[in-house]
């Protein structure tokens, strides 16, 4: 039975736009039909300084891969777009593109290696915005309030703030 994944994509290197439909095209080959994809939105950097603003996206896929197959498919089109540093620790960097797992089904994964949900996705506008476009009353499965309720929750806490 396939599984209903969302995945969050950035890019702030390169041609953006291109590098966000080169993930999505190679990630329809690796994991499954692609189903939904957001708008692409320009953010600026969260969480680190760059002279680089973010495109950002979001995009559901039908997969039969489980969570760590879903995870070693991601990061091996991160590397084959040309990806070289992995952000660890929350120290962030430049890159031409990061293909976060979001949600997977309504599974929640606590492990050495993968986390989810995205353990920061409630708290990023840059990836609650997108995701409510496609997504709007995908329940968190952890949290257990709808993609659009979170999203309003986070522009309510932090109304005067632009951030990605
Ligand atoms: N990703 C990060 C850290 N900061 N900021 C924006 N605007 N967009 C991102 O995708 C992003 C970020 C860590 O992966
Ligand atoms: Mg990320
Ligand atoms: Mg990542």
């Amino acid at each position: 039975m396939a599984t209903r994944v969302y995945l969050g994509l950035g890019t702030n290197q390169g041609d953006k736009a291109n590098n966000l439909t080169r993930a999505i095209d190679a990630l329809s080959l690796a994991l499954g039909r692609c189903t939904d994809v957001s708008a692409f939105i320009e953010t600026a950097p969260w969480g680190f300084e760059s002279e680089n603003s973010f495109l950002n996206c979001a995009a559901a896929f039908e997969t039969e891969l489980s969570p760590l197959g879903l995870l070693d498919a991601t990061e091996r089109i991160e590397r084959e777009l040309g990806r070289t540093q992995k952000s660890a620790g929350g120290i962030y960097h430049d890159r031409i593109i990061d293909i976060d797992i979001l949600l997977y089904g309504n599974l929640v994964v606590e492990s050495p290696r993968l986390t989810i949900p995205h353990p920061l996705m409630h708290k990023r506008t840059f990836v609650l915005e997108p995701l409510a476009e496609i997504a709007p009353v995908t329940k968190h499965p952890a949290i257990g309030k709808s993609i659009r309720e979170l999203l309003e929750e986070l522009r309510e806490n932090e109304p005067n703030i632009t951030k990605g």
